[in-house]
């Protein structure tokens, strides 16, 4: 099937060829730049990821930068056991620390058949790796059964150091009566292997509200209030180890900082957060760091020279890594042949047999080119929602459709489409990451072209403040979307993308500006360029005179918005709820397969 093919692919790309000068050559192609320079150990070593959302696979497309992140969780086993290895050698700890969101993104955790679990059989992969720490985050909560499978199946394989600090499941206990847990611990203390160094560990969430029934999220400010959570913080180990799905900045890790350095003025604490699926870095004080690991298995490498002087500051410092096996042999000095465990290669056969058993290569059809979220201006032939509202809407709705001969608008909301398309094969494993929201789209018939075209506009024109509101309502609910693109845009207003990256013969990818001192980024990239995009979205206007009356399409949840505006955009008519219905069974999660059966091949 195809994921081998296009796996051994990538691996035959980073053969290392052994001519010494730091540069590794493809098979064919470019130059394949290695990392920078050599990770910096200290005494306490943390290898961090964080929301994974079920790229075990690695990023398996051949189209810059995807190859740069195409290590899978099987190189990834190899990379720590060989990194352990040398911890070992030099005498010192490294922990392997994960802070959550490990559903919903690929077709390894989505794909599942009718009546199974989500993530529940890509999660027996991530068990066989050994974190010291994983917290809980928000894609774990937005169905229960899921909830379920992480406090039934997952943690307990994690002996304890599945961290839920601040998150419960209620159950049925043997019987009637229902009892409210933690979905995994609260926290956890243990000593690490070599140092023995004692750690205090805890898994915090943000103040999510978009969770399911019978699961709760306490707020951080009344998880710190806690008797449970002083008695924790009480003792004073060596390392305070604050694991957490949160944004490292701009949320409420100050809360649990100064809750325990109420206690502990000095103790290194170590902050690794997640969420926004930035890379990002910062210091609260002279003796803490905080650090936030991008995602889909983006990993950081963190030294800690622990000194004993508390008026001294600690030397701290992070790198984040481009998880491929590049960077893993860099790092760990091996080369293609040397690199592999049996253990890793087992765990790759066993991702890929799931691939397969979820049938995820079934091929729609044949993208033709790359089509991408905000490396491409909107509305343009390169950007996947011109794509999805002006291509591929207004086939795949149509099927079938009585409706299809009478002209219409079709709109969505630019986040309903998640991640790039690019070229070759589009699959089932492709639609699941790039357009999964099953999403129903209704009409509203008789709407004259001339108010129609005046709906997206409008739409798009809410005030800051309204917008705001919205933006934050949003983030509670764990839409990271938008603060995710600003550091994108900020990426590339920084640099002056394509002038440096021809001067310096760089690759395009993250390049990060973090407040920590020096550079964390690990392989040196220009930034990707970034176009903004509006909310809201729309097929093109139809050719027919302003008066026609037409269908007006759109994506069921903006409704009662829709109406609003419609009535306010005119008054010959009052638009209501009777005048909504149904306008394809097609689904939003299904339009981009149909397209490229009908169009690709
Ligand atoms: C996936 O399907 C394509 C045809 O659509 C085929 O060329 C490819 O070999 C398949 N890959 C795997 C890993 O089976
Ligand atoms: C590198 O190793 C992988 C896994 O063992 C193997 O499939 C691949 O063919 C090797 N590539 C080269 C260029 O030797
Ligand atoms: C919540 O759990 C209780 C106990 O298992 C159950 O009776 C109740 O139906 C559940 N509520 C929902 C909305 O699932
Ligand atoms: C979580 O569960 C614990 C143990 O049953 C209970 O003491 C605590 O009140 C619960 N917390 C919340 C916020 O539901
Ligand atoms: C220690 O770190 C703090 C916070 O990062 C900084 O303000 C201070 O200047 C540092 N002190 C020394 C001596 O480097
Ligand atoms: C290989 O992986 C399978 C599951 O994919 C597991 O059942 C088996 O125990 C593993 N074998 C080894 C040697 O790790
Ligand atoms: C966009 O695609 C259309 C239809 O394939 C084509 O006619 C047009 O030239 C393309 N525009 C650009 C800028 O490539
Ligand atoms: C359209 O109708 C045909 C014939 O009944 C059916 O085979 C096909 O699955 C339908 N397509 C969609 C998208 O509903
Ligand atoms: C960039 O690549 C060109 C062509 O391979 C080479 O001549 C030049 O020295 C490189 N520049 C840098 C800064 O490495
Ligand atoms: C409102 O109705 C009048 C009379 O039927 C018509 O001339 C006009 O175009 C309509 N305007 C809109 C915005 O529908
Ligand atoms: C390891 C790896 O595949 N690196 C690739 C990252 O992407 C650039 C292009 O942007 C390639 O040149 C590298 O080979
Ligand atoms: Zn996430
Ligand atoms: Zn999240």
């Amino acid at each position: 099937m195809r994921l081998t093919v296009i796996l051994s692919l990538l691996f035959a790309s980073v053969k290392a060829c052994g001519d010494g000068n730091g540069h590794r050559h493809g098979d064919k192609g470019p130059v394949v730049t290695p990392p920078s320079r050599p990770l910096e150990w200290g005494d306490i070593n943390v290898l961090h990821t964080t929301d994974s959302h079920g790229w075990l696979l690695g990023h398996q497309k051949a189209s810059f930068p995807e190859p740069n992140y195409s290590g899978d969780l099987g190189d990834f086993a190899s990379f720590v056991t060989h990194m352990k290895e040398i911890a070992k050698e030099k005498d010192v700890d490294l922990l392997l620390v994960d802070s959550g969101d490990l559903h919903d993104g690929t077709g390894l955790s989505d794909g599942f058949p009718t009546g199974g679990v989500d993530g529940h059989d890509s999660n027996e992969f991530l068990k066989q790796l050994p974190y010291d720490v994983m917290a809980i985050g928000n894609h774990e909560l937005y169905i229960y059964a899921n909830a379920l499978d992480m406090h039934q199946n997952f943690a307990p394989a994690l002996k304890g150091r599945y961290l839920s600090s601040n998150v419960n499941i209620t159950l049925k206990d043997q019987g009637s009566t229902t009892i409210n847990v933690p979905v995994g611990e609260r926290f956890a203390k243990f000593k690490t292997r070599n140092g023995g160094r004692r750690v205090t560990a805890l898994g915090v969430l943000f103040d999510f509200t978009g969770n399911d029934k019978n699961t709760t999220v306490q707020k951080v400010e009344e998880m710190v209030k806690e008797s449970w959570f002083s008695e924790a913080i009480k003792d004073e180990p060596d390392l305070f180890l604050l694991a957490g799905h949160m944004p490292i900045a701009r949320d409420n890790w100050p809360l649990v900082f100064n809750a325990v350095r109420a206690v502990h003025p000095s103790t290194p604490i170590l902050i690794l957060g997640g969420h926004t699926h930035i890379r990002d870095c910062l210091q609260m004080d002279g003796r803490s760091m905080s650090l936030e690991s991008g995602r889909y298995l983006e990993t950081i490498g963190a030294k800690l020279d622990n000194s004993k002087d508390a008026s001294k500051n600690i030397s701290f410092s992070r790198r984040y890594l481009d998880p491929n096996r590049v960077t893993y042999e860099f790092h760990t000095q091996r080369n293609n042949k040397t690199f592999d465990t049996d253990h890793g290669l087992n765990i790759t056969k066993g991702l890929q047999d799931l691939a397969k058993k979820f049938d995820l290569n079934f091929t729609y059809g044949s993208a033709p080119h790359d089509f991408t979220l905000t490396r491409a201006q909107y509305p343009s032939n390169d950007s996947l929602l011109s794509l999805f509202i002006e291509e591929a809407a207004p086939v795949a709705l149509t099927i079938n459709n009585t409706r299809a001969s009478i002209p219409n608008i079709m709109i969505t909301n630019s986040g309903s489409q998640r991640f790039d398309l690019y070229a070759g094969s589009f699959t089932k494993n492709d639609q699941l990451t790039s357009s999964p929201f099953a999403d129903t789209f209704q009409y509203i018939p008789g709407v004259p072209l001339s108010v129609a075209t005046l709906v997206l506009p409008t739409l798009n024109k809410a005030g800051a403040n309204e917008r705001r509101e919205l933006d934050e309502q949003l983030f509670g609910r764990g839409y990271v979307g938008k603060r995710y693109m600003k550091w994108l845009e900020d990426m590339d207003r920084r640099g002056d993308g394509a002038v440096k990256r021809a001067a310096q013969n760089l690759t395009i990818g993250y390049v990060t500006h973090d407040s920590c001192p020096g550079i964390g980024d690990d392989t040196l990239h220009a930034p990707l360029a970034f176009f903004s995009t509006p909310d809201f979205i729309a097929s093109k206007t139809p050719d027919v005179a302003p008066d026609t009356p037409i269908d007006l399409v759109f994506v069921d949840f903006i409704e009662n918005q829709l109406l609003g505006i419609l009535n306010q955009l005119q008054s010959n008519k009052s638009f209501t709820t009777a005048d909504v219905q149904p306008y394809s069974k097609v689904l939003a999660s299904e339009v981009l397969g149909l397209y490229a059966q009908a169009a690709w091949n």
